[in-house]
């Protein structure tokens, strides 16, 4: 089939789900990503178009909204809007983070669960896709007031999860703290003792190298990347962003590497470290977090030597490697065409769609290293798979154990990417190979499930 009819065929899909999304922006970006790829595909593979898979996958299986009241400590009636988007069970549980932002809203929530079936499927692990929150804000709450409205977010979500039914996580704004109040409300509700939600503490069920998973995979995959145009992380400087659960990991791994990180940044602004982020400096980043201040000049105020760059984005500076590890959409056209203008080779996403669909142009454009975070920050989501496998033979494998079958996860999503994603001139188009590769599984399951 010509270029020509399968972009009028995307076209045409696109403006069907925005039709049936009106508002929801990130959403369709995220459909939008997926379509140019999965479009072309599925008209060479008629099994797939004649099942109607694409305006299927696109459609949630479940959307659960409910009102969130809580009382604050001044004793005032305070209410939030609580979500989970159940997308697809094809080949597994629902399983997908939660995320506490103010931003939360039903659009981003499905693009994330969206994400999340293609990311999920690409771990190899059986889990669905989903993904829930609320637009509460646990900046400046204190303890009692998070505790008290997790408490009551459970009291409702408790109905509609389960460990064979839908697995919630952390996601920004969810952290350990956030996850043991979550599941103490489970276990007294449903009086039962289950692995129904994952990233808990040690304590309870938790698996070791959760916390640092989805960072160790990013820096897994970018190792796979680079080996594959015969180079390393050894000696490269690398920007990221956040100095969140992701960031953290990320630098912890691409400095155990040989790698220089030097910047993270914040809502204010980012820091430039030319010294490198590394040692003490790393654990700085827990305690930037714990602070509940979410502002990177912490950072500057703690280690003087580093610069602050009020109101700006680490891209401008000229590295080997960028790391977007903050939040959606973080990276425009205009940061990718500096990042390239400055010889980058190499951008991996260990958030979730920090790239504009033109920024991912301009890399794939460029030839530059491109991994899509449902591919490159799968780590996270796999781990949380491995916690469900302790947690339902009662058992815990130890820290080597973890992050051995993590690391072999993330080989194999980079082994299916390059499958689906090689072109002739043997560049790696990894956006294209994780859509695919990660459409196949759930398509091939939904095929085998009926029209249900
Ligand atoms: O975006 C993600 O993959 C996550 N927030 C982790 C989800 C999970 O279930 O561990």
């Amino acid at each position: 089939m010509k270029t020509s009819d399968t972009n009028a065929i995307c076209k045409q899909f696109i403006e069907m789900v925005e039709q049936r999304s009106p508002g929801q922006p990130e959403f369709i970006q995220a459909v939008s990503e997926v379509a140019q790829f999965l479009v072309p595909f599925v008209e060479e593979n008629p099994q797939y178009k004649k099942a109607n898979i694409l305006e299927r996958i696109v459609e949630a299986d479940r959307i659960i909204i409910f009102r969130v009241p809580w009382i604050d400590d001044q004793g005032n009636y305070r209410v939030n809007r609580g979500y989970r988007v159940q997308m697809n069970n094809a080949i597994g549980p629902y399983k997908g983070g939660l995320r506490f932002h103010p931003s939360v809203n039903l659009g981003i929530l499905k693009f994330l669960a969206f994400e999340q079936v293609f990311k999920n499927s690409l771990t190899t692990l059986p889990m669905g896709g989903g993904k829930g929150g609320s637009n509460f804000d646990p900046q400046g709450k204190s303890d009692g007031e998070v505790m008290r409205f997790c408490q009551s977010f459970m009291t409702e979500l408790c109905r509609h999860i389960g460990p064979d039914l839908d697995v919630p996580a952390g996601d920004i704004g969810v952290g350990a703290r956030e996850i043991g109040y979550l599941f103490g409300q489970y276990k007294r509700i449903r009086n039962e003792f289950t692995g129904v939600l994952t990233g808990k503490g040690l304590a309870y069920g938790g698996s070791l190298i959760r916390p640092e998973a989805t960072g160790y995979g990013v820096i897994y995959f970018t190792e796979e990347m680079l080996k594959g145009i015969n180079t390393s992380l050894k000696g490269k400087t690398v920007a990221i962003s956040g100095f969140g659960n992701v960031s953290w990991g990320v630098v912890l791994k691409a400095t155990e590497l040989g790698a220089k990180v030097v910047t993270i940044s914040g809502p204010d602004g980012y820091i430039y470290d030319k010294e490198g982020i590394s040692g003490e400096k790393i654990d700085y980043l827990l305690e930037m977090r714990a602070s509940g201040n979410n502002r990177a000049e912490m950072y500057r105020e703690k280690f003087p030597n580093a610069e602050f760059h009020k109101g700006k984005r680490p891209w401008e500076q000229k590295v080997d490697i960028a790391i977007p590890s903050a939040t959606q959409n973080e990276l425009d056209e205009e940061d990718a065409r500096k990042l390239v203008a400055n010889g980058v080779i190499c951008v991996a996403e260990a958030a979730n769609m920090p790239s504009t669909l033109d920024a991912i142009k301009v890399f794939l454009n460029a030839k530059v290293l491109f991994a899509p975070g449902k591919a490159a920050n799968a780590g996270g989501v796999a781990t949380s798979g491995l916690e469900m496998s302790q947690n339902a033979i009662h058992l815990n494998w130890s820290r080597e154990q973890v992050d051995n079958r993590l690391k072999e996860i993330m080989i194999g999503i980079h082994t299916q990417c390059s499958r689906y994603g090689k072109e002739t001139d043997e560049y790696i188009n990894y956006v294209k190979g994780a859509n695919i590769a990660g459409f196949v599984k759930v398509a091939d399951a939904m095929l085998a499930e009926g029209h249900v």
